[in-house]
């Protein structure tokens, strides 16, 4: 058999058109769910899909899955990642994962291998924390369906069902996963670090041994608008300096448990004026670690001081959505299968944990799920100034077709 070698050119020339997909007006690369950007994007990458013979098809949870037959009627292996972008992203968060899934099944065509298993390219829908609270829309949905609170989980003026509509999904087909335990063979995706460890050590290839778990909610605090000017500060409900003690608890509390981390990333403050007293404010609370047990005392002493902070001030606290993905691990012969597959590419390949939250944690729900690191630039990602080489793109690609051979050969543990 000839060793199958993805092309890299090829590769590149997608990334960049991919890149090309951005809301108007926004910063790097901005194609969030359900923006006209994200779908145009997808809109191509079908064709794209379409083009490598993958026959693709949106599921109910949204998902763009493109299929290549295997020889046997074998459970699939399925790669792939997600297009969406934060506000400002970068050209390779997701998009790396997707289109080097999309060059692996190029690569076997083009070196007319045929393997035994099925293999499914996907592009997950709506991996990333977007506006509605909900993300991994589609992972969700496929493996354990999505409830009906999340579906009317609103914004832009619209509900999550509606969304997932406009992208071509059913959300009245989401009560139940879409796949069962033991439908895949396993599943795999490829992603930039968007962390500095393999770039500080030297390193070339990750095999992921961990993906943290991840606890999210939207909190809202009303107070009482009032006068800037003339409200004195004893009779003052003001909703932001509540929500302020609550982003210090949050920033505290994580630095005193080390390998946690906290973050308030959004706050929408109303009537957001600079003379009126902040009447109430929503603010997106989350808090990552491989210990569940550490998550859960940031987040009990969060909400307490938060409280404590509310009441001071006489005002009220709403928790809205609250999403949970717990923490996975590989199962050890999958993450020897990957670590061999990046040693066979590159020997500067180390295992290491993802503090990124990734389509794979649900996907481990219903299968054996890993992923591959690639580096990028001084470790920043969710940023215009994400960056990885086309040599560490490459890289990423052929272990990922290095580990979907050495899965084909493999039976299920
Ligand atoms: O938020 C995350 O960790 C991922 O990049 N969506
Ligand atoms: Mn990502
Ligand atoms: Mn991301």
């Amino acid at each position: 058999m000839t060793r199958p070698r993805p092309d890299l050119e090829r590769l590149l020339a997608d990334l960049d058109q991919l890149a090309t997909f951005s809301e108007p007006d926004t910063p790097g690369c901005t194609r969030r769910f359900p923006s006209a950007a994200y779908r145009a994007g997808r809109d191509w990458l079908q064709q794209r899909f379409a083009d490598a013979g993958l026959a693709p098809a949106i599921d109910a949870a949204g998902n763009l899955v493109g299929r290549r037959a295997g020889r046997l009627p074998l459970p699939p292996i399925l790669i792939g990642s997600h297009s969406d972008t934060v506000y400002g992203g970068g050209r390779f968060d997701g998009a790396l994962g997707v289109l080097a899934a999309l060059e692996v099944v190029r690569a076997l065509d083009d070196a007319g291998i045929a393997l035994d298993h099925p293999v499914w390219v996907v592009d997950f829908l709506a991996e990333e924390a977007n506006d509605f609270g909900v993300s991994c829309v589609g992972s969700r949905g496929l493996t354990a369906g999505l409830p009906a609170e999340w579906l009317a989980a609103r914004a832009h003026g619209g509900d999550v069902a509606a969304a997932l509509r406009a992208m071509g999904g059913d959300p009245g087909a989401l009560a139940a996963p879409l796949l069962a335990p033991g439908a895949l063979h396993a599943a795999l995706e490829v992603h930039i670090e968007q962390g500095p460890v393999l770039e500080a050590g030297g390193m070339r290839l990750g095999a992921v041994s961990g993906i943290v778990a991840i606890r999210r909610a939207t909190l809202t605090l009303r107070g009482r608008p009032d006068h800037a000017g003339t409200a004195p500060m004893a009779l003052r409900h003001d909703a932001l300096a509540a929500a302020a003690e609550c982003v210090l608890a949050a920033e505290q509390a994580a630095r005193d448990e080390p390998g946690s981390v906290a973050t308030v990333g959004r706050l929408t403050v109303a009537p957001n004026q600079s003379n009126v007293v902040p009447g109430s404010v929503e603010l997106f609370l989350e808090v990552r670690s491989l210990d569940a047990d550490q998550i859960e005392r940031i987040w009990q002493r969060v909400m307490a001081q938060t409280r404590a902070a509310a009441a001071q001030r006489g005002v009220s606290l709403g928790i809205g959505t609250q999403t949970e993905a717990a923490a996975t691990r590989p199962p050890a012969w999958l993450l020897e299968l990957v670590e061999d597959a990046c040693r066979a590419v590159d020997p500067a390949t180390q295992r290491l944990v993802s503090g990124a939250g990734h389509d794979m944690m649900h996907l481990a729900q219903v299968t054996a799920a890993a992923m591959i690191f690639v580096p990028c630039r001084d470790g920043r990602s969710h940023c215009p100034d994400e960056y990885a080489t086309p040599e560490d793109c490459g890289r990423g690609a052929r272990a990922l077709l290095e580990a979907v051979l050495r899965l084909d050969a493999h039976g299920v543990a």
